[in-house]
């Protein structure tokens, strides 16, 4: 991006000779320089050259109550002149850390009152892996370690996230994953669900967790974790029969289930976790960014009141964070539950603007480019294809990147995951702003499919 702007030039030159940007090709980026982003309000930011660009994205899944909410601000003024900084190790507390774990409880399916806190959703899976292996030994059976993840899931960055999670090209890179972790197939019917209907492809998906539990023998599995709907895996709604499987499945082995919540909580499909969506009663969840809205780096892990039963009979748990709690990101997060729940934001979503963003989505699927449109709640996927029956794709053409740069150009932000286009605004994205976003969608795709056919 070559700028007139000498702000611009001065930052982008700040970011060439300092800045290792993450999940990026460094020399690319110097090439390039990044888009400044300067300020935000509502669904919308700006940049240094003084675009305004619709967020269909929420920064990262994250800023569910939107940009530019002075409560934030000033509970974080509030408590950093308090106290902006204590610890939680050597049986000491804060207020803000208990009231704040107390607010979750509320919120989180019933059974499930503790909350371990930490400083991103990748440490919550970290903390999730220590937890369940200290549980299983706890209760005498040390064996019980491997954890069952599923290909393309996404759990974070750290070794243990990425190794949870099931990219293979961060796999790539430095080993991974650990040992004691595997995978199975996802529920992606659109990729990989063959000739198989999308009911029974749910269903075969949902037995590769009972197949693989098998292999690896009951007695040396500890649990099985799983985002409800995958997020940067594509926005991956499962099959209708998957969940219910999954299940059966679970009910029949003595594992634990961890549905990692960081993208789908908070309200992002309507209700406040996935796990209410799909009513799955997890043993743990991991939470993050829609906790504080992103305004704030927290994460954690909400854990089910027989799990933590165990774990006090187990001595020193021997894992935490110098931020784990930290009393500035906690409160925050309170007032951001606090306006969540006052302002009906998640109700408000659930009976008003999840429909009508889905059904409007849907309506690009009369555009020849896109094989499918899916969502759930404030989640949404379009699948960019060359043949619409066959499901068949432009190979080799990078068409989500193409269109990518189309929605940056023309003041959207909506993602590609190969060649899917992802959304995922604000929870309090408008009627009209959803409007804008669609219509703005829709031309990109125009432009994109001219850009393949020139
Ligand atoms: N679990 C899930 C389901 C996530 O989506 C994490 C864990 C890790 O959280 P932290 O706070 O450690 O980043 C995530 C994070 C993308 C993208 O490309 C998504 C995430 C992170 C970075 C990029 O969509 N999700």
């Amino acid at each position: 991006m070559t700028s007139n702007n000498p702000q611009t030039r001065e930052w982008q030159a700040l970011s060439n000779d300092h800045h290792l940007a993450p999940f990026s090709d460094f020399k690319q980026l110097k090439e390039k320089g990044p888009r400044i982003i300067t300020s935000a309000k509502g669904v919308y930011l700006w940049d240094s050259e003084g675009n305004k660009i619709l967020d269909g994205m929420a920064g990262l899944w994250c800023v569910a109550i939107g940009y530019g909410r002075d409560e934030l601000a000033d509970a974080a003024s509030k408590q950093m002149r308090e106290l902006p900084y204590y610890n939680l190790f050597f049986q000491t507390a804060h207020p803000p850390v208990l009231e704040l774990a107390k607010a979750i409880a509320d919120i989180a399916p019933e059974g499930m009152n503790h909350v371990f806190f930490t400083g991103s959703g990748s440490e919550g899976n970290d903390t999730m892996l220590r937890m369940v292996r200290h549980y299983w030994a706890i209760k005498g059976q040390p064996n019980k370690k491997v954890i069952i993840s599923r290909k393309n899931g996404y759990h974070g960055s750290t070794v243990a996230g990425a190794s949870l999670g099931g990219m293979t090209y961060m796999h790539e890179q430095g080993d991974l994953p650990i040992p004691g972790i595997v995978h199975i197939a996802q529920p992606y019917w659109f990729a990989e669900g063959g000739d198989m209907t999308p009911e029974e492809f749910g269903v075969w998906a949902a037995n590769q967790l009972e197949e693989k539990i098998l292999e690896v023998g009951v007695d040396n599995v500890g649990a099985f974790i799983a985002e409800p709907i995958q997020g940067a895996g594509g926005v991956i709604i499962p099959p209708e029969t998957y969940w219910p499987r999954i299940k059966e499945i679970l009910a029949k082995y003595d594992i634990l289930f961890v549905a990692d919540e960081v993208i789908c909580g908070f309200g992002r499909t309507g209700e406040w976790f996935g796990s209410d969506f799909y009513d799955l009663k997890p043993d743990m969840m991991t939470i993050a960014k829609g906790l504080t809205s992103g305004y704030i780096p927290m994460g954690g892990l909400i854990v089910r009141d027989e799990v933590v039963a165990v774990l006090n009979e187990g001595g020193d748990f021997n894992h935490g964070f110098t931020y784990s709690g930290h009393p500035v990101a906690a409160a925050v997060a309170l007032e951001n539950i606090r306006i969540l729940r006052d302002e009906k934001i998640i109700e408000h979503v659930h009976a008003e603007t999840a429909p009508y963003l889905q059904s409007r989505l849907r309506e690009l699927n009369d555009h020849p480019l896109v094989g499918e449109v899916r969502g759930v709640g404030l989640l949404g996927a379009i699948e960019l294809v060359q043949d619409k029956a066959t499901r068949k794709r432009y190979e080799g053409r990078g068409v989500g990147m193409i269109c990518r740069t189309f929605c940056f150009d023309n003041g959207l932000i909506m993602r590609a995951v190969g060649d899917t286009m992802i959304i995922a605004p604000p929870l309090v994205i408008t009627k009209a702003e959803i409007d804008e976003l669609v219509a703005k969608a829709r031309k990109c795709l125009d432009l994109t499919l001219s850009a393949l056919q020139g």
